[in-house]
C-alpha cells in the first residue's frame, strides 16, 4: 500500500502537507475530491469533513495539516522540519499554530468572497486538476456552490472587511518572524510550510498581490511557492476596503 494524500485542488493546507512530503522524500499518491463531495468522503475516511487527510503506507490515518506534519516528523525525522534548538523550536511551533488558527481561515473567506464577485475566475483555480470542469459547466454550477462555500466559511462583507483591516498587523508579525529567524531560515520548517501557502493563496487576488509584494512577507511567500494556480482580476475588492493595506 502506498501513502495517499487526500486533497481539494487549490487548498492551501493541502499544499503545506504536499511540500512536507516532498521535503521528506516520502513517496505518496494524491486523491483529489471535487467540493462539496469531499465533505462526505473525508468524514467517512477520517471522521471530519476537511482536507487534507493522509493514509500512510501502513494504514495509519491522520487529518489536519498540523497533526499530519507532527506525525510525519515522528515517523520520518530526516530531514527535520523543526529546529534542533529547543527555544527556536518553541517559537516555530507557536508560529505554526498561529498560522493554522488565525491566518489560514483568512484566504478562505477573502477568496470565496472574491470569487462570488468574479465567478469567471473560478476555472483558473482548477488549472492542473484532474477534476477540472469545463468553464461553461463551472458557470452553471457556481450559483449553487458559491453560497454553500460562503456559509461553510462564514463569509460576509463584514468578516472580509475585518480580515482586510487585520492583514497589515498579520503581515507585520510575519515580517518580524522573518527578521528574527522564526521563519525564512535556510531550510523550510513547519511554520514556513503553514504560513507561506496562506499568503501565496491571498496573492492570487490581484488587488492584494501588489501590496503584499512590497513587504518581506509577500516576497518570501512568492519565493517559496513561485507557481500557484488561480487569479482574481484587479478591481474585484472595493478600493475603500483596501485602504488599510495602503493600496
Ligand atoms: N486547519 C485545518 C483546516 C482544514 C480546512 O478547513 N480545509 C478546507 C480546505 S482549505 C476544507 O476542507 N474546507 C471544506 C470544508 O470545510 O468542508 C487544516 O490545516 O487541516
Amino acid at each position: 500500500m502506498s501513502t495517499k494524500l487526500y486533497v481539494v485542488r487549490g487548498s492551501h493546507p493541502c499544499v503545506t502537507v504536499e511540500r512536507a512530503l516532498q521535503l521528506k522524500g516520502h513517496p505518496y499518491e494524491v486523491t483529489e475530491w471535487l467540493p462539496p463531495t469531499h465533505a462526505v468522503a473525508q468524514r467517512l475516511l477520517f471522521g471530519g469533513r476537511t482536507v487534507p487527510g493522509i493514509r500512510f503506507d501502513d494504514g495509519e490515518k491522520v487529518q489536519g495539516s498540523v497533526a499530519i506534519l507532527e506525525r510525519l516528523e515522528q515517523r520520518h525525522p530526516e530531514p527535520p522540519l523543526v529546529p534542533a534548538d529547543p527555544a527556536l523550536a518553541e517559537r516555530v511551533r507557536a508560529a505554526e499554530r498561529w498560522g493554522n488558527d488565525v491566518l489560514q481561515p483568512i484566504p478562505r473567506r477573502v477568496l470565496w468572497w472574491s470569487l462570488s464577485r468574479s465567478p469567471s475566475a473560478i476555472p483558473s483555480y482548477q488549472a492542473g486538476s484532474k477534476l477540472a470542469m469545463p468553464p461553461l459547466l463551472t458557470a452553471f454550477v457556481a450559483p449553487t456552490i458559491l453560497p454553500i462555500q460562503r456559509r461553510l466559511n462564514r463569509v460576509g462583507d463584514e468578516s472580509v472587511r475585518a480580515d482586510l483591516r487585520d492583514l497589515p498587523a498579520h503581515l507585520e508579525r510575519i515580517d518580524g518572524w522573518l527578521a528574527d529567524g522564526t521563519l525564512g531560515g535556510s531550510r523550510e520548517q513547519v511554520a514556513d510550510l503553514q504560513i507561506a501557502p496562506s499568503l501565496r493563496l491571498l496573492m492570487t487576488i490581484e488587488d492584494l498581490r501588489g501590496p503584499f509584494l512590497e513587504r518581506p512577507a509577500g516576497q518570501w511567500a512568492q519565493r517559496l511557492f513561485p507557481e500557484w494556480s488561480g487569479q482574481v482580476p484587479a478591481g474585484t475588492i472595493p478600493a475603500a476596503w483596501l485602504e488599510p493595506l495602503g493600496a
